[in-house]
């Protein structure tokens, strides 16, 4: 047994389940779904490249395989179940295994199947029975007398009768034995050409539109029967449906499931099956074979009826059916409905496998790429894959056009004037518009469950689409849940009170000596600030005068003589939290919680508990950048300077942590980098201090 798996698609490992074409690691075409003990059956034919010898644009078909899935998006191949060289009357060197059935009835599933017999012209229809859906099938010795013709399907009518139809329409009713046809079957003479053959069951497609019809499905629904097949409209196949009251007709032609495939595609051919309660429509498109289309892939979508019986027309999509998890890469192109004016295209025009592009022209352009479950992001970002003029401007709406922005991309690139002037320029644009860009985006909306996504395009310039992927950002830190926190076995400290960071803005971290750091630390921002225990959730207003950076004040710029000085007002937020890792990544907080990542100052506070006066600890600190720590409101360590995180940078003089609680408190600042902190206190012989609490 071989699982059809997302990583081994045709060499495509980012190609998404849940999506047309379903089976990616052969051609399958001619697809009969049947529901067999809660699962879906596929029955199709097996399309292969000719081997040497034989006709190189024709048909090539020398076995059947069976999948079967209980999602619709993940298919497992039950490998080869019927074989032409396998069948005793099959010529064994015909590679006519044409499109196949399979029925159940009282214990036995019944495989029938088209092939060129030994001792005969045109095809004959074989019978190969077993006790399970997925075999192993034991072909009958003979092929079933009175059927010549291809593509055989069963239907096992409310009448209790089973019927087979097959070739243009032709039907006969089954003895029990669902190996012969009945005894009372009528026989008619009918005209080829100039030729006069005897045909076995009647013609349910007389004198409705079937030129070239195959192909047929016949099925029973709300007391309807339906004969649904392939026919030449114009040039190509559509798939066309009849409705009768009775199996065997007169069937009343109804109209189309399927109109032609848009590139010419010659054959579909189809089954329909009711699974959990939703129609399916099963068929057949050359996606990944596009210069050849006997080379066919099975494709998937939903079926819906009118009120009065009669079906709705199918648009082939290449999104198909399934739901698809946001932090799966979405081919976009595969979409379910778009705008009149967007197109699809190869990726690459050699290697199809690699998928397809979307482009939307213009202003207004858009497209919907439904059923994406949302319910693994919780603090997402969404990664694409673009390639867009410059002044690009495009969304990923919820739902609809309009609908609610899940995140806006703007894609505006300023490069230096080139040397050539304006010609340049035109190439530069004209490059980059044939680049492929991955982009990201915050979200501004985090939609849930599973929904509809909708990129629009909303700027001046056209733009193609390749893949979206919704990420979720690495957790750094949790909401606190239990009464304390032991420290972690390296002893760090990762409970913490976090104030959302003060707008404290610096060009560089050269500025952070020991004074400055002493008078802007020791400023009061806040009320409190070296005395509060805040509360998870607890609010203080920061009222402090600052100098103003003077517009276009940038990195590693020294500071203005005379700055402008004026009072900033921030109302902010403490937030309760463990830091999953054992530096504490204020960065991290300052971009979830804070209005600014880059010059910022953090305060930070936890209280230890211990059970017994600990003598002789060090507070060991290592920061990004420069920070100071205070214990129970005595200043213990200061780093200055422009530093990296290093575990234990400095270390403070011998302490006494007291039984019963002690407060410590941290204030980081940063310039134009990241900032983090990490903080234990190591006993004499430098061992991590662990017999405390953390509150
Ligand atoms: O797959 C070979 C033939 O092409 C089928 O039997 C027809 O229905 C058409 O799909």
């Amino acid at each position: 047994m071989k699982r059809v798996a997302l990583t081994m698609l045709l060499c495509l490992p980012q190609w998404l389940a849940a999506q047309n074409p379903i089976i990616r690691d052969q051609f399958t075409a001619d697809p009969t779904a049947r529901v067999f003990n809660g699962r879906v059956y596929l029955y199709p034919s097996h399309d292969i490249v000719p081997p040497a010898g034989q006709r190189q644009d024709w048909f090539c078909m020398e076995d059947y395989h069976v999948f079967s899935s209980e999602n619709l998006t993940d298919w497992t191949d039950h490998g080869v179940i019927v074989a032409q060289n396998k069948v005793p009357w099959v010529r064994p060197d015909s590679y006519s295994m044409w499109a196949p059935d399979c029925v159940y009835r009282n214990g036995k599933y019944y495989f029938y199947f088209p092939s060129a017999p030994k001792d005969g012209r045109g095809f004959g229809v074989g019978v190969a029975v077993a006790d399970s859906p997925e075999g192993p099938f034991v072909p009958e010795p003979e092929p079933i007398k009175g059927i010549s013709g291809i593509d055989p399907c069963v239907l096992q009518a409310s009448d209790g009768n089973a019927y087979i139809f097959w070739g243009a329409g032709r039907c006969a009713k089954l003895k029990p034995n669902m190996k012969e046809l009945a005894d009372d079957t009528p026989k008619e003479k009918v005209k080829w050409g100039e030729r006069e053959f005897e045909m076995y069951g009647v013609n349910c497609l007389s004198g409705l539109p079937n030129r070239q019809a195959e192909g047929p499905f016949a099925f029973e629904y709300n007391g309807n029967y339906y004969l649904t097949y392939p026919y030449v409209r114009e040039n190509t196949e559509v798939l066309g449906y009849a409705m009768s009251k009775n199996p065997m007709g007169p069937y009343e032609y109804k109209g189309l499931i399927m109109a032609e495939h848009a590139n010419g595609c010659w054959t579909n051919h189809h089954s329909i099956v009711n699974y959990k309660g939703q129609w399916y429509l099963f068929y057949h498109h050359n996606f990944f074979s596009p210069k050849d289309d006997k080379r066919r892939s099975v494709q998937i979508e939903k079926l819906f009826f009118n009120s009065d019986g009669t079906i709705r027309e199918v648009k082939p999509t290449m999104r198909g059916v399934g739901v698809n998890k946001a932090t799966e890469r979405i081919e976009i192109d595969r979409f379910s409905e778009a705008s009149a004016d967007v197109s699809t295209a190869y990726v690459d025009t050699v290697d199809y496998k690699r998928g397809g592009l979307v482009s939307l022209p213009r202003k207004g352009s858009w497209m919907k790429y439904n059923d994406v479950d949302f319910s693994c992001i919780t603090d997402g970002y969404l990664l694409v894959s673009v390639k867009a003029a410059d002044n690009t401007e495009f969304c990923i709406r919820e739902k609809s056009a309009k609908g609610k922005v899940v995140a806006r991309f703007k894609l505006v690139v300023k490069p230096e004037e080139p040397a050539g002037g304006s010609a340049a320029m035109n190439r530069f644009r004209r490059d980059l518009r044939n680049q492929w860009l991955s982009q990201t985006a915050a979200l501004d909306y985090t939609p849930t469950g599973i929904t509809d996504l909708v990129i629009t395009n909303e700027g001046d310039g056209e733009l193609s689409v390749d893949w979206v992927q919704f990420k979720n950002r690495p957790k750094y830190f949790s909401p606190v849940t239990t009464a304390f926190a032991k420290p972690d076995k390296e002893g760090f400290i990762r409970r913490w009170m976090l104030l959302e960071p003060i707008d404290k803005p610096n060009s560089g971290n050269t500025v952070f000596t020991d004074s400055y750091l002493r008078e802007h630390f020791n400023r009061e921002y806040f009320k409190g600030q070296q005395t509060i225990l805040p509360k998870d959730g607890q609010k203080v207003t920061a009222v402090f005068k600052q100098e103003q950076a003077p517009a276009g004040f940038g990195r590693g710029q020294a500071a203005p003589a005379n700055p402008e000085v004026k009072t900033v007002k921030q109302t902010l937020t403490w937030h309760a939290l463990d830091s999953e890792n054992s530096n504490v990544k204020l960065f991290r907080f300052a971009e979830k919680w804070g209005s600014k990542v880059y010059g910022v100052l953090f305060w930070a506070v936890t209280v230890i508990d211990c059970p017994e006066d600990i003598p002789n600890v060090r507070l060991a600190v290592g920061s990004n950048s420069a920070s100071m720590w205070w214990l129970d409101g005595e200043e213990v360590l200061l780093l200055s300077g422009d530093r990296r995180m290093v575990r234990d940078d400095c270390m403070s003089h011998r302490l006494t942590l007291k039984k019963g609680r002690n407060i410590l408190r941290g204030a980081v600042i940063n310039g134009p980098g990241m900032s983090d902190f990490c903080v234990r206190f190591l006993d004499e012989k430098g061992n991590p201090v662990r017999n405390i609490e953390i509150k």
